[in-house]
């Protein structure tokens, strides 16, 4: 049976560094392989701001951003057997196909069906499903959950419990996984192991947790903002340093002083390219490694000296914390619901979707670290 076009609210972003307008959208019926999705709740992600501040290479406009999003499957295209309608699902902008070279490796939880049509803010068959004022929106990573109707392909869901709480479980979406998957999926932190977490934000928050679960020895939060202190005692940090605190000593030399010899994992969680070279250098020499999980601006580098890999430290990186969403969130919800992965922790401030550019604004207050948006 053939799907009928939804009207519904949205906030569209007409142009990069403006802010968002609230406007009736439609949203067409989803075409092969895709779900259409009524999104109950949204986090708001550093990374939205990112790409409607213009810094983002990929960024294009008009577009519907989010990517931090829980709802409910409302209809469902030809072909698609992963869900059904009124699942309770997860959206991932990082899909899993299970068929790619990729997804079959082994080695990654990147996949490459999709990636280069969501680069581009259009479904898989280069099609947009959302008009406004009679123009074509763009998609933004695959997910668009600023809208209270989205499409998605079905490989960029998961269906999840009924049991939990969209306004929780939205914040796996992007945050928490990336996080809390950096540490104990990337990094495979071990126990007794050195930790220094670069940025207590939500994702910085999620390593200690994941340092926590893998029962690291020593945890060291680092960051410029003093309230941050507490944050990471909240959730099993151990140490405390500010970088403005130290008096003609580097961090790197602080944390190397602080682990006798360096730390055995490093996180930047900050997208600074400066902190991501600091990370680097408080690696134990011969084996410490650092993962770079910030986003940087377009035009950024990073830089070190090679002395600083061919004595054995490693850098790497990781998206959505290496997480493969379709085969692994379930479970970390199932670690939700059990009491074993903090999340109503993280949850700083509420908004509804009026309230949009009031979300933005809270992200960027040192105050906050997740704002759940009521769509
Ligand atoms: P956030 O702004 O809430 O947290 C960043 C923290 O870093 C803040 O507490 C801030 O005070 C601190 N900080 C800033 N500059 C610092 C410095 N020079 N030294 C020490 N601390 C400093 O952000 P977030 O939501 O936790 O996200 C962190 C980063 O991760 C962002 O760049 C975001 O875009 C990125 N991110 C990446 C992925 C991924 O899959 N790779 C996923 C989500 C977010
Ligand atoms: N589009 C940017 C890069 C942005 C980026 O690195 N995105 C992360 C997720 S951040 C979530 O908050 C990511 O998943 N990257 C892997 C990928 O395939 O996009 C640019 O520089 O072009
Ligand atoms: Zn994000």
């Amino acid at each position: 049976t053939e799907g009928k076009t939804i009207t519904c609210k949205a906030a569209v972003a007409w142009e990069a560094g403006k802010p968002l307008s609230i406007e009736t959208i439609e949203v067409a019926p989803p075409r092969a392989h895709e779900v259409r999705v009524q999104i109950i709740y949204t986090g708001v992600c550093h990374t939205d701001a990112y790409t409607l501040s213009g810094k983002d290479p990929e960024g294009a406009f008009p577009i519907v951003l989010g990517h931090e999003g829980a709802g409910i499957v409302e209809s469902i295209g030809e072909g698609v057997t992963s869900v059904k309608v009124g699942d309770y699902v997860v959206a991932l902008y990082t899909p899993e196909c299970k068929e790619c070279k990729f997804c079959k490796s082994g080695k990654t939880n990147l996949c490459g069906k999709i990636r280069a049509t969501q680069g581009r803010g259009v479904m898989p068959d280069g099609t947009s499903r959302f008009k406004c004022k009679g123009k074509d929106l763009l998609h933004f990573m695959g997910t668009s959950t600023f809208s209270q109707y989205t499409v998605l392909a079905d490989i960029s869901v998961v269906a999840i419990t009924k049991d939990a709480p969209m306004d929780r479980t939205c914040l796996l979406g992007c945050g928490i996984t990336t996080g809390y998957g950096a540490a104990v999926e990337t990094a495979k932190v071990e126990e007794g192991s050195t930790v220094a977490v670069f940025g207590a934000g939500c994702v910085g928050l999620s390593v200690v947790q994941g340092a926590v679960a893998k029962k690291a020895g020593k945890i060291i939060v680092v960051d410029l903002n003093p309230s941050k202190k507490a944050w990471g005692e909240k959730f099993g940090a151990t140490d405390f340093v500010n970088p403005a605190d130290l008096k003609g000593q580097t961090i790197q030399e602080k944390l190397i002083e602080m682990t006798d010899g360096g730390c055995d994992y490093t996180f930047d969680c900050t997208g600074n390219v400066g902190v991501m070279r600091a990370a680097l250098e408080a690696c134990h020499k011969g084996w410490g490694q650092s993962i770079v999980i910030g986003v940087a601006a377009a035009g950024q580098e990073i830089s070190t000296r090679p002395f600083q890999l061919v004595t054995g430290r490693v850098w790497k990186g990781c998206a959505f914390g290496g997480i493969k969403g379709r085969s692994q969130l379930p479970d970390l919800v199932d670690d939700y619901m059990t009491g074993k992965l903090k999340v109503d922790e993280f949850i700083t401030h509420r908004k509804n979707l009026g309230e949009m550019n009031d979300a933005f604004d809270a992200m960027k207050q040192g105050d906050c670290i997740r704002c759940v948006v009521d769509m």
